[in-house]
């Protein structure tokens, strides 16, 4: 832990002078004076180019970065985190989910003990059961194999599987079908279960805890809606399974305990793809890919704790979003995949980025005085562009982004995927270099319409290469933002991994929810807007 405020080291500070010396130069320049400049920011790990060259850095930008991480101990604290380490220490928990896709098998200590069987325990117990529901040897109550898949989950236990399946639908088993279900609403599992025939779905609950109020209120939902039809209690355990720690309670929902995937409290929820929680994506491309999909996070797990900062794309990526937050006071992080199958990422690493790093207080207990974890938002390629794109070239705010793309499409309908990475490419070029009036009266566009016209370029951007959107390449991606989220966790001096902000909102539901009875008839005790705010409610009921 760090001695000093992080904004009193020298470090800081030297970023901070120079800041001051490089904020007006642009891209235009840097690439101008500097021929290699693609080659030396660009870092290839496998079949993964990561080319940040279009960032406002120089390379005494980046090795400043490096010696603030330096500063901060990120090689050290990431060996406590591969060392199974409590580093989640306000809820006293090790981080392990790196041990999850160790598929080389090699011990990984907790408290002494090898965590590495369990782990491999629980993915032949997953491989034998996606085996029986992809074969359709897992037969519903009334004897039919399973067509629909229904998880139940939300945050963590929905997330990650959610986006996977849909990244990887094009390796999936295409008999199956896929839903996920997570919000309280009732529209989501109403809409979610229409037409589908009770007798052919199998439900898998998620919930690390098995008490999160709107899983277990969808679970429960599920079950009348399944015994609406199969109307034996007996039905249940055929076409519900469980993802869970906490078995006395998924065996008080009806489930059987054989049929209940575990994983273990030093799997943080927004960290759990890689256990039991990523069952429905076993069972959708099968095991083989899933293990693919493990050995991808695998690869990069093991280049982040061994490769040298300056060549660490998770570190470098983190080093690059502390430079802009920090020094240029960018509020946001976009995240613009340039793969429709990838639609769901950016939402995932919300969740990933923002519920790790979103916080105000130092591993000391005080409160920083400087910026912590950016908004993250984004969208799929091309839809932002004929969206949100306009803000990103002209609006007043710096926008730092990753553009994330393949060089080979999965399905090809035509040209489309050529005329896809052509706007991919065209838009960073176009936030970096933009277009100025000189170019505008060149081009013969009126002097009174230039103001509106002119692109001031100099809008940083990353740009993730890849071959092509593969199981290996997914998990690679993925274990990539999880150790940039790490490293800036550990420069900010903030826990990770915990979530404690979110509990607030839990425990006022709680309350509020039998006062919204029209025949609560008590003294309403919070303020007057929320008082009234429920008397509305009511007053329509
Ligand atoms: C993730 C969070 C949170 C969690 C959900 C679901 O890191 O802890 O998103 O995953 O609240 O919790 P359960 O899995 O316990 O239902």
């Amino acid at each position: 832990m760090p001695e000093k405020p992080l904004t009193a080291t020298k470090e800081w500070k030297a970023l901070a002078r120079h800041y001051r010396e490089i904020k007006d130069i642009t891209l235009k320049e840097l690439f101008g004076t500097d021929r290699d400049r693609a080659e030396k920011f660009t870092i290839d790990e496998g079949d993964i180019c990561f080319d940040y060259s279009k960032n406002r850095i120089t390379e005494v930008t980046m090795q400043l970065l490096r010696e603030l991480a330096a500063a901060a101990g990120l090689p050290h604290e990431i060996e406590r985190m591969f060392g199974g380490e409590r580093i989640n220490e306000t809820e006293g928990r090790a981080v392990l989910h790196t041990a999850l896709r160790n598929v080389k098998r090699t011990p990984v200590l907790l408290d002494g003990s090898d965590v590495m069987p369990s782990v491999f325990s629980m993915l032949e117990k997953m491989r034998s059961f996606s085996e029986k529901v992809r074969s359709g040897r897992w037969r519903g109550y009334t004897g039919k194999p399973v067509k629909n898949i229904v998880n139940i989950g939300i945050g963590g236990s929905d997330l990650g599987p959610c986006m996977a399946t849909e990244a990887l639908r094009y390796y999936s088993k295409r008999d199956l079908s896929f839903y996920f279900v997570s919000n309280v609403d009732d529209a989501h599992i109403l809409e979610a279960l229409q037409g589908l025939d009770p007798g052919e779905t199998l439900f898998i609950v998620e919930s690390k805890t098995f008490t999160t109020q709107e899983t277990l209120t969808n679970a429960e939902t599920a079950k009348k809606w399944l015994l609406g039809s199969l109307i034996s209690e007996q039905a249940v355990p055929f076409h519900f399974v469980a993802v869970s720690t906490n078995e006395d309670a998924v065996t008080r929902f009806g489930i059987d305990p054989e049929n209940m995937f575990g994983f273990w409290d030093w799997v943080g929820g927004r960290y759990s793809l890689t256990s039991a929680i990523g069952l429905p994506v076993m069972i959708s491309i099968g095991y083989e890919a899933f293990m693919s999909l493990l050995a991808g996070f695998n690869d990069i797990d093991n280049h982040f704790r061994h490769a040298p900062l300056e060549k660490n794309i998770p570190a470098v990526m983190g080093l690059l979003g502390v430079w802009y937050n920090n020094f240029f006071n960018a509020e946001t992080h976009a995240i613009l995949p340039y793969s429709q199958y990838l639609c769901r990422l950016p939402a995932y690493l919300e969740q990933a980025d923002m519920e790790s790093n979103g916080k105000g207080v130092d591993r000391s207990g005080a409160r920083v005085s400087y910026q912590t974890g950016p908004i993250i938002w984004g969208e799929a390629g091309t839809n932002g562009q004929h969206a949100f794109y306009q803000l990103l070239h002209q609006g007043t705010k710096l926008i730092p982004a990753d553009f994330i793309g393949f060089a080979r499409p999965l399905r090809s309908a035509g040209d489309h995927h050529r005329k896809l990475m052509a706007n991919l490419f065209a838009q960073t070029e176009a936030l970096a270099f933009g277009k100025s009036a000189t170019d505008l009266i060149t081009e013969g566009v009126p002097r009174r319409l230039i103001p509106y016209r002119l692109c001031a370029g100099n809008r940083p951007t990353n740009t993730i290469m890849a071959e092509q959107l593969t199981p290996h390449t997914l998990g690679k991606l993925i274990a990539m933002y999880e150790h940039k989220i790490f490293t800036q966790g550990i420069i900010w001096d903030i826990y990770s991994f915990d979530q404690w902000g979110v509990e607030l909102g839990k425990e006022l539901a709680k309350k509020i929810l039998p006062e919204l009875d029209p025949l609560f008839s008590a003294d309403l005790k919070h303020d007057g807007s929320t008082n009234n705010l429920i008397r509305y409610y009511r007053s329509k009921q």
